[in-house]
């Protein structure tokens, strides 16, 4: 009996419940998941040459497949070329696209037949995980890539990979069956900064390494120049430009990107970019360097910025083989079928897909290790390649990367629940459970400059949450949900534990270290949070003030952890874990039980934290002038106003909820917003400040939430938010002056 099925039944024929006439699929879920998978009853026994196999399946290179001949007679494997003439009858059988193959398994043993040595090399990838358990399912495997160009492109400022990184990353696009990787770290000064100037020898000796080494797990290593920052449109700069690719090319780099993105340019800089990229492209041709592809990203990258005439320059003007790269409607979001009808239309060609995820340069606090979602399952067609911007922790984007790989292999059928356990299991296999935990509280880059968000963390733990909090607000303590959250934070702690001891992959291990310090740190905070709410319920302060020095000792061992914080760094950031539900209802929960702490006790309260201000009613002050509330907006004005005094006065308080300050003006009850103007319909968390004080007792105002990036600062006399990344000393530009 045979089944065929397209492969998106996989999950359903193998959740056939027991007894069921049909028997349970055999076949395991496959990453990529493959375009057709036929199966049909039966399967091979395990064999000590088939496990023997399934050892060197798990490390192979390109060239070792051609080393294993007598392995494979052993294992009765037959694999070949489709131009093989002892695979003849199976040539039909083998999709006409590059990569692609076909996997028999039967009675009488196993074929494989590539499309060519990539494709066969995918085979065996796919042969690896059939072989995972001790049957090996009959069945017939026709598989083909959905795009083309598929990979990563290592762009994201901050610490760029290590040499080990990149060829631990080249095994896994073998694995994963990605194709390309686009060398292009910001920080690397050959690549940005002193672009003109030629790789020192033990550089290039490294390079030529990763070459050698990605081009052996089938993947493209394309080499990116980065010249915007300086460059001159002379004959000079276009030798240089030209220089370098040479030189690389002699390390036998085949493909080459120039990009120009993060400067400043027009119309007239299109004209000059397509000139130079022409230029180089026939420089290649003419001096016969066999070239893969050449790709620019352009300076207008992504929709929203947009503007004049420069992608239709670069479309018209630029050679038609040359590919540019796209990051969608903004510069960091997924990408729909509408970015890439408008960019195709502008480019005259299919953009090449430049995907800011999983990257964290934007926020480099967060750690991205969700299900890959949100990108259009219906844009195989319009993309003439992909390739995914990881963060700077090379292990840790594997969960990241993992997703891009499944959807870029079958588009259609990507299911991003699916990809991501089939991430956390490659990744942890002995802590599976314990890394999927941690890893659904860690989906959300949080509050950024780029507005991108993602949902669903820790969404199991939520609603509990949403409950607990409303029962402590009606007065009373919802038993279940105190219980549930109690079990929560002890399975934190637990798999804490578990994942600071797993052996399996040190690199990772030590990427991810201080960040599940941090999460152990908040498992502990929130078991004794837990316990304070009880002492403080029963009366017993005493005891609520011990846990409460208790819990400062955690805090203060949790602040001290950072993370990249080696010799040379460029990040050094403080993690922040699961800080989309869990951190910020710690943070909530804190502000509860310390207020309800004062309504009720005098007992050492004075050691609780105090908030910054007290609520009340302040002249908002900067170099003397008062923040008034005008006719023409919220303006500084030097004088006092004495007629109407009111619009001078702003009430400051604490929204407990969210733990940001709202500010109110006194003379018409108006909010002030996050874009500097009063208005009625205020939004809580959006139009609310962070307030920072300094040892003088001056102030600066953040931005909360999504806008967070901004803080209020003077230009020219006047008040204006200015973006930042982080608070500035001389950002403390206001004075808070209590009416009396
Ligand atoms: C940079 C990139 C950076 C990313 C995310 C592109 C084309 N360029 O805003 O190097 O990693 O955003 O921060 C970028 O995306 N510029």
């Amino acid at each position: 009996m045979t089944r065929i099925r397209p492969s998106w039944a996989l999950p359903l024929m193998s959740a056939l419940i027991a007894g069921s006439l049909e028997a349970q699929s055999l076949i395991p879920e496959l990453y990529p998941r493959p375009q057709q998978v036929t199966e049909s009853l039966g399967w091979l026994k395990m064999s000590t040459p088939l496990r023997q196999l399934r050892q060197r399946l798990d490390t192979l290179t390109l060239t070792q497949i051609r080393e294993s001949k007598g392995l494979y007679a052993k294992a009765n494997l037959r694999l070949g070329l489709k131009t093989d003439p002892r695979l003849s009858s199976y040539r039909t059988k083998v999709p006409t696209q590059d990569e692609s193959y076909y996997l028999e398994v039967n009675s009488r043993g196993i074929t494989l037949v590539g499309a060519d040595s990539v494709g066969l090399y995918y085979g065996l990838q796919s042969l690896r995980q059939l072989l995972a358990s001790n049957q090996v399912p009959y069945c017939k495997i026709t598989d083909y890539p959905s795009v083309g160009l598929r990979g990563v492109v290592e762009g994201f400022y901050g610490n760029p990979y290590s040499h080990s990184d990149r060829i631990e990353q080249f095994k896994f696009y073998g694995r994963t069956k990605l194709n390309t990787y686009i060398y292009g770290p910001k920080d690397d000064p050959y690549h940005r900064d002193k672009w003109r100037e030629l790789y020192p020898e033990q550089e290039r000796k490294r390079i030529s390494e990763l070459v050698t080494q990605a081009h052996q797990r089938g993947v493209r290593f394309v080499w990116a120049i980065h010249p915007g920052l300086d460059i001159k449109w002379t004959e000079e700069d276009r030798k240089a430009v030209v220089r370098k690719c040479e030189d690389m090319y002699r390390l036998g780099v085949r493909s080459f990107a120039v990009f120009f993105d993060d400067i400043s340019a027009d119309d007239e800089s299109a004209h000059h970019q397509a000139e130079l990229l022409n230029y180089l492209y026939e420089h290649f041709e003419k001096t016969g360097m066999k070239i893969g592809s050449l790709i620019l990203c352009p300076t207008q990258y992504n929709q929203a910025w947009a503007k004049g005439a420069y992608l239709d320059i670069l479309g018209t003007k630029m050679n038609p083989k040359i590919e540019i790269m796209w990051t969608g409607k903004t510069v960091v979001t997924m990408i729909d079928r509408e970015t890439m009808e408008y960019v195709n239309a502008r480019i005259r060609r299919k953009g090449y897909i430049w995907l800011n995820y999983p990257v964290t340069d934007f926020a480099v606090d967060h750690i991205l290790l969700g299900p890959m979602r949100g990108n259009a399952s219906d844009i195989d067609q319009l993309v003439s390649g992909f390739v995914a911007n990881p963060m700077e922790y090379a292990e840790a984007s594997k969960v990241g990367v993992f997703g891009v790989a499944d959807y870029l292999w079958n588009m259609k059928a990507y299911d991003a629940d699916r990809a991501w356990e089939g991430a956390v299991k490659e990744l942890y296999p002995h802590s599976t459970e314990a890394f999927r935990h941690f890893a659904q509280d860690n989906v959300d880059p949080g509050a950024n400059g780029h507005r991108f968000r993602l949902q669903g963390e820790s969404r199991d733990i939520a609603p509990v949450i949403a409950r607990f909090k409303e029962s402590l607000l009606e007065g009373h303590v919802d038993r279940i949900a105190w219980s549930k959250l109690q079990d929560r934070f002890r399975t934190m702690a637990e798999d804490a534990t578990i994942l600071l001891a797993d052996k399996t992959n040190e690199a990772l291990s030590k990427e991810l270290r201080p960040w599940v310090e941090v999460y152990h740190h908040m498992a502990q905070q929130g078991g004794l949070l837990l316990r304070m709410q009880r002492l403080l319920a029963k009366g017993k302060a005493e005891e609520f003030m011990a846990s409460y020095k208790e819990l400062q000792s955690i805090e203060s061992k949790q602040g001290a952890i950072r993370s990249r914080d080696f010799p040379g760094s460029l990040n050094a950031p403080y993690p922040k874990p699961a800080d989309q539900v869990i951190a910020p209802f710690l943070a909530w929960f804190k502000r509860q039980l310390y207020s309800g702490y004062r309504k009720t006790h005098t007992y050492e309260v004075d050691k609780l934290p105090t908030s910054l201000i007290e609520a009340g009613s302040y002249y908002i002050r900067v170099q003397g002038a008062y923040l008034t509330n005008t006719t023409e907006g919220v303006q500084l004005v030097a004088e006092a106003d004495s007629i109407n005094p009111q619009r001078q006065v702003w009430s400051i308080s604490l929204d407990q909820e969210s733990g940001n300050y709202i500010i109110t003006n006194a003379q018409d009850q108006q909010r002030l917003n996050s874009s500097l103007k009063l208005t009625r319909s205020a939004d809580n968390l959006r139009d609310s400040f962070v307030l920072h004080r300094n040892d003088k007792g001056h102030f600066a105002l953040q931005n909360a939430k999504e806008a967070l990036g901004y803080i209020w600062g003077l230009k020219d006399g006047k008040l204006q938010i200015i973006y930042r990344k982080a608070v500035k000393p001389e950002d403390y530009i206001l004075e808070l002056q209590p009416r009396e």
